[in-house]
């Protein structure tokens, strides 16, 4: 338990999404144990807290995302014993774990799901949010839905219950029935949830799609969209009681207790004038949000439809975050987690400059204001994968829009599958890459989902130990969080006007500063730094024989700062 309270504001966490990790009793699916085997790899590159996807009772239709008990571990990762026995190891290695909250919605085979859809009258009816078919049409058909909202996994977002009469709401797949937070009984229930795995020792909560919990009570049609259904968005994403309820929460949970927490709410559609309120230092309820704006710079309306990605759009956006969140609020930083392609294929390249653009990436992300988010294999610049037939995807979301694109709007094949390799979320979640062997060192078994081919090259046993790779260089920059207090909370400011694509910026701290400049393109640039000496290099991604005092390389990045020189494959 620690109680300073913003210890939060120092740390680097690492994400561990559990069945891709490591399977430790060789049935292709990543468990606990396997973790267990692993934390060194974690803990030696200097990362304070890991943050566990869900590992709870589930179905598994959204890998774990539909949960069935919230105080079980499903057996496909391990038991509770394991679970208490990482804490431990966890916390041996001075590190802190934090799990996964998903209370928006529960799994359909959720007992209180179970019971609530049995009919009107049963002690959990009102706990999910059930409605009657659409007046004047016929209940259970096409078009009769209470409303036209999509579903995030495509489709109408209400299903017909026929045992009950009534539609049940479900923003995510018909498996994941929202619950409904107007119900003072359901709060309770998740307080006491909550307390009770605080109790046994974790040490905070991401929060899954935690601004989703208040809806809008008139439940209004959305906006049409080229789906055939209406964006709910509005109605749901920042609903007239979302502050209420995680005022309440903070109260009954993290209010009544002596430690402080790390909470994290995962907010789509946030804006950072909403951010700053949610993570308000007097008024605020939750320590940081992750926001999803940088993350939508490459898309355009919905994920699938693609738009070209532009510096000066990366700059705007991360830029305006940090001034708004600056003083009062605090920002969350990432590039990658389980739903996001990754970064290096994404925003960097991944051939020709592949070590260049993933350390480059890194840099610009580490340095900014704010608690940095490391996904597993990031560390090591995983990539996208080569997918090549529809049968490689697993995802829920890829599978349900890949049918829905075909059957029912008539697109052609191939362009929905190119989509689906750039912005699929199986990108993120194909095994973790330990070894060059078969089963990448994941698994000894056929793994649930095929290793990415090029781990071949692209692996931990290969990097851990070589200060110039990817992880060295990840373990390099968290070592700057760590001891030079200008990366934690000195104030920011973007250099500008800058060519289109340099990204630079300036951090202060009394009397200290840092000054990090990236070259986000293929082609060298010419930069002004004569400023600076060579003793103010702190780090940099080029060795010191092809560094150019007036230039910078392809996805060269240079730190700047008062102390002493640091050089990386140099
Ligand atoms: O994700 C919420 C979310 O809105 C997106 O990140 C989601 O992946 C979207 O479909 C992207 O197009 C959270 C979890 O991170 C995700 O894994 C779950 O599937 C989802 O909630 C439902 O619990």
């Amino acid at each position: 338990m620690t109680t300073d309270e913003t210890w939060w504001k120092s740390a680097v966490v690492y994400q561990v999404y559990p069945r891709s990790f490591a399977d430790s009793d060789g049935d292709g699916v990543g468990d606990l144990r396997g973790i267990l085997e692993h934390l060194d790899h974690i803990a030696n590159l200097g990362i304070d807290v890991v943050w566990l996807s869900p590992v709870y009772q589930s179905p598994q239709d959204d890998n774990g995302y539909d949960i069935s008990d919230y105080q079980a571990v499903d057996p496909v990762f391990g038991s509770l014993d394991d679970l208490d026995e990482l804490i431990r190891e966890v916390h041996a290695r001075g590190m802190k774990l934090i799990m996964d909250l998903v209370v928006n919605h529960t799994s359909d085979e959720h007992p209180w799901f179970t019971e609530s859809r049995r009919d009107r009258d049963n002690a959990k009816a009102d706990w999910y949010i059930w409605r009657d078919a659409r007046p004047g049409t016929v209940p259970g058909e096409p078009d009769s839905e209470p409303n036209n909202w999509r579903s995030l996994f495509s489709g109408s977002a209400w299903q017909w219950d026929a045992g009950r009469g009534q539609y049940y709401l479900h923003l995510f797949s018909k498996k994941q029935p929202d619950l409904n937070w107007e119900n003072p009984d359901v709060r309770s229930a998740i307080y006491q949830m909550m307390n009770w795995w605080l109790d046994r020792g974790i040490d905070g909560f991401r929060m899954d799609v935690i601004n989703f919990i208040s809806k809008d009570p008139a439940l209004p049609d959305g906006e049409m969209t080229r789906s055939g259904y209406g964006d709910g968005m509005p109605h749901f994403s920042y609903g007239p009681r979302v502050h209420d309820f995680l005022a309440e929460m903070k109260q009954r949970v993290f209010e009544t207790r002596r430690g402080s927490y790390l909470t994290v709410g995962e907010m789509p559609g946030v804006t950072p004038e909403q951010a700053r309120e949610f993570t308000d230092r007097e008024r605020g309820q939750l320590n940081m949000v992750f926001h999803f704006e940088h993350v939508g710079l490459d898309q355009e309306g919905d994920k699938w439809t693609l738009r070209k990605f532009t510096v000066s759009d990366l700059r705007d956006t991360l830029g305006r975050w940090q001034k708004e969140l600056g003083e009062g609020g605090w920002n969350s930083l990432y590039w990658n987690n389980h739903d996001q392609p990754r970064v290096v294929s994404r925003f960097g390249n991944d051939t020709t400059y592949w070590y260049q653009s993933a350390t480059a990436l890194a840099t610009l992300l580490h340095l900014h204001r704010g608690t940095p988010y490391v996904y597993q294999g990031e560390e090591l610049g995983m990539t996208n994968v080569p997918f090549q037939e529809i049968g490689d995807f697993r995802d829920i979301e890829s599978l349900n829009y890949y049918a829905t694109a075909i059957n029912d709007l008539g697109a052609d094949s191939s362009a929905v599958l190119g989509a689906l390799r750039r912005k699929s979320r199986d990108n993120a979640r194909t095994p973790m890459q330990w070894t060059d062997q078969p089963g990448a060192g994941f698994s000894d078994a056929t793994p649930w989902i095929p290793v990415n081919p090029n781990h071949t090259w692209l692996n931990a046993a290969s990097q851990t130990a070589d200060p110039s790779s990817v992880y060295g260089f990840y373990r390099a920059l968290i070592d700057l969080r760590h001891t030079q207090p200008v990366v934690v909370d000195g104030d920011f400011t973007l250099l500008a006007p800058v060519p289109e694509h340099l990204y630079a910026f300036r951090r202060v701290l009394g009397d200290q500063w840092l000054e990090v400049y990236a070259n986000l393109s293929d082609d060298p640039m010419k930069i002004d730094v004569s400023g600076h000496a060579d003793a103010e290099l702190q780090l940099c991604n080029y060795p010191a024989s092809e560094r150019d005092p007036v230039q910078l390389a392809p996805w060269e990045a240079r730190v700047y700062a008062g102390a002493s020189v640091r050089t990386f494959r140099g």
